[in-house]
C-alpha cells in the first residue's frame, strides 16, 4: 500500500506544474554550473502571497546551499537560467521547459549589498532593481523573451554599483491568472556574488522583501488579455512592481 501511496504522490509534479526554478548563473557568457553560487530551491511551486517570509530568496534549498560567491566586474553581462525543474527539461520534448508559455509577466532583478554573500539570511535587507523586461509594443513579455532565450536573462551589471558582496535576486512574475487576488505566481532565486569596479553605489531607491510588493499592485492585480483574450496585454501600458531600475 505504502508502495502505491507513493508512486501516485510521486506522479502529482507532472499533472500539476507547470512553473519553474532559477538554477545557474553566467557571466560575460561562461556557465557557472547548475546550483554553483545560487540558492536552488529545489521546489518548482511559485510564491503567490506577496508577504510570504521566503519572499525575497525562496525556500526549500537543495542542501548543502552553494558556499560558492561568483567574482563578477561592474559592466560585466550576468546572467540567470530558470528551468522547469532542476536540470532543466522533466522530460524529453518538454513542452514547459523553462516555464509554461501561458505564464508571461516581467523578469526582473534586484541586488542587495551583503557582508557574506554565502551566508546571508535575505530577510531584512535593502534591495534596490537593477533590471526590469515587461511588456513591449508587440505584446511580448519578458518571460517571452526568457523562453526564447533557452530559460536565460542576462542584464548588465551597472557600472556604477560599488564593490563588495551582494545578493542578486532574479525574479518572474507570472500573470496568467493574475486578474483575481493572489493569484500571481512569484518565482525568485538568488544568487551569490562579489561585484568589483570602482562604483560607490548601493541602491537609490531600496525595498524589502517581503514588503516591496502588494497584492493589489497595478502590475500584480491585472488581466492581460486583449479582447480576444490573446495575452498581450489590455491595451494600457504594463507597470512592473516594485522601484525604478538604478540609474548610474
Ligand atoms: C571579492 O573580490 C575582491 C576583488 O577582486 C577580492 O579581493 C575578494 O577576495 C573577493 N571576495 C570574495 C568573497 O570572493
Ligand atoms: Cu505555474
Amino acid at each position: 500500500m505504502k508502495v502505491t501511496v507513493a508512486a501516485v504522490l510521486s506522479l502529482l509534479p507532472l499533472l500539476s506544474s507547470a512553473h519553474c526554478i532559477a538554477q545557474r548563473v553566467r557571466i560575460n557568457g561562461q556557465d557557472q554550473g547548475q546550483g554553483n553560487g545560487i540558492r536552488m530551491s529545489t521546489s518548482n511551486n511559485p510564491i503567490q502571497n506577496v508577504n510570504d517570509a521566503s519572499f525575497a530568496c525562496k525556500n526549500s534549498f537543495q542542501s548543502p546551499v552553494s558556499s560558492k560567491v561568483l567574482d563578477v566586474k561592474a559592466g560585466d553581462k550576468v546572467g540567470v537560467m530558470w528551468g522547469h525543474v532542476i536540470g532543466g527539461a522533466q522530460f524529453a520534448n518538454d513542452a514547459d521547459n523553462p516555464i509554461a508559455k501561458s505564464h508571461k509577466g516581467p523578469t526582473i532583478f534586484y541586488m542587495a549589498k551583503v557582508d557574506n554573500a554565502a551566508s546571508t539570511q535575505p530577510n531584512g535587507l535593502k534591495w534596490f532593481k537593477v533590471f526590469e523586461d515587461g511588456l513591449d509594443s508587440s505584446g511580448k513579455w519578458g518571460v517571452d523573451r526568457m523562453i526564447a532565450s533557452g530559460g536565460w536573462v542576462d542584464f548588465n551589471m551597472p557600472t556604477c554599483v560599488a564593490p563588495g558582496q551582494y545578493l542578486l535576486r532574479a525574479e518572474i512574475i507570472a500573470l496568467h491568472s493574475a486578474k483575481n487576488q493572489g493569484q500571481a505566481q512569484f518565482y525568485m532565486g538568488c544568487a551569490q556574488i562579489n561585484v568589483s569596479g570602482s562604483g560607490t553605489k548601493t541602491g537609490d531607491q531600496t525595498v524589502s522583501f517581503p514588503g516591496a510588493y502588494s497584492a493589489t499592485d497595478p502590475g500584480i492585480l491585472i488581466s492581460i488579455y486583449d479582447a480576444k483574450g490573446n495575452p498581450v496585454g489590455n491595451g494600457t501600458p504594463y507597470k512592473i512592481p516594485g522601484p525604478a531600475v538604478l540609474k548610474c
